[in-house]
């Protein structure tokens, strides 16, 4: 059985687990009103947790392609309020979805269970500051930046390559102090490959097992569902839950998803006919 222990909470990756993204309202204004952006993600957050997310991902920069990079301090006080009001209610598993480093050691002390880099802990002091925590990490797969990442998406063999980037960032964890069971994988669906290219990773998923670490698959109402079936993002349901059926029989262990409710009753479906 395959166990993530952290902060006194144990997740059971042997069967797979649903993450709830959490909407970080892009304004951090108050309006002086009772009702405040942090009491809005507080009540989604709430709700998906009694939809049967295990974890919660919060996150203050957007990665879609062509997204403008989001300031430290913007980032800092999109997200770290939102973690510790989480924590004051719950004790749920809080991931942190950033790639830079002062916002990994504020949301540590804030009280993250889990880090969340799409750049898999390739920018400055990003290995450190998960080196001197004890928490998991997921190292996320991404061709070029968010900027331009799908202008051009080549490989030899998307697979292959993919599986050769976790490999090198395995060792560079390792090198840092980071234990090899505190890592989990993540394709990284959507950043910087073409919609073949995600449905061959999708279909041969079951090639990153010889690793040997969990796996994470994040392809929630991403372009590669938008594409193929020219669907609108608020009409991707049907294609999101199909992708993560295929991804958790192919060996996903945590899947990340808009859909909480939905993705937890086709999960509960697929484990029936196990
Ligand atoms: C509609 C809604 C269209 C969302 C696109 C999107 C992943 C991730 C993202 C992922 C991990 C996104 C932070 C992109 N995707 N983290 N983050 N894996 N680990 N786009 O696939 O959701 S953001």
């Amino acid at each position: 059985m395959t166990t993530i222990t952290v902060n006194n909470k144990t997740l059971d990756l042997s069967v797979p687990q649903v993450m709830g993204i959490l909407n970080v309202t892009p304004d951090s204004f108050s309006d002086g009103g009772h009702y405040t952006h942090i009491d809005a993600a507080l009540a989604q957050a709430q709700q998906m947790l009694a939809d049967g997310a295990t974890i919660l991902d919060i996150g203050g920069e957007s990665t879609r392609p062509g997204a403008e990079a989001v300031s430290e301090e913007v980032e800092l006080e999109r997200v770290i309020p939102l973690i510790q009001a989480i924590r004051q209610h719950s004790d749920c598993w809080i991931s942190v979805d950033t790639s830079k480093a002062a916002v990994m050691t504020a949301a540590i002390a804030a009280g993250a269970d889990l880090i969340n880099d799409v750049c898999a802990l390739q920018n400055q002091g990003c290995l450190e500051a998960v080196a001197a925590s004890h928490l998991p990490v997921c190292l996320m797969h991404m061709q070029g930046s968010p900027r331009t990442m799908q202008l051009n998406p080549e490989y030899g063999d998307v697979v292959v390559d993919v599986k050769a980037f976790f490999q090198s960032r395995i060792e560079a964890c390792i090198s840092a102090g980071i234990e090899r069971d505190r890592i989990i994988l993540d394709p990284g669906f959507g950043f910087g490959k073409t919609l073949e290219q995600n449905y061959q990773m999708l279909a041969r998923m079951t090639e990153f097992a010889d690793l040997e670490l969990p796996i994470l698959s994040g392809t929630s109402r991403k372009s590669m569902i938008g594409n193929l079936l020219n669907r609108n993002i608020d009409e991707r349901l049907a294609g999101s839950l199909a992708t993560a059926i295929i991804a958790a029989q192919n060996g996903a262990s945590i899947i990340r998803v808009h859909d909480v409710k939905e993705t937890v009753d086709a999960l509960a479906v697929l484990a029936a006919a196990q």
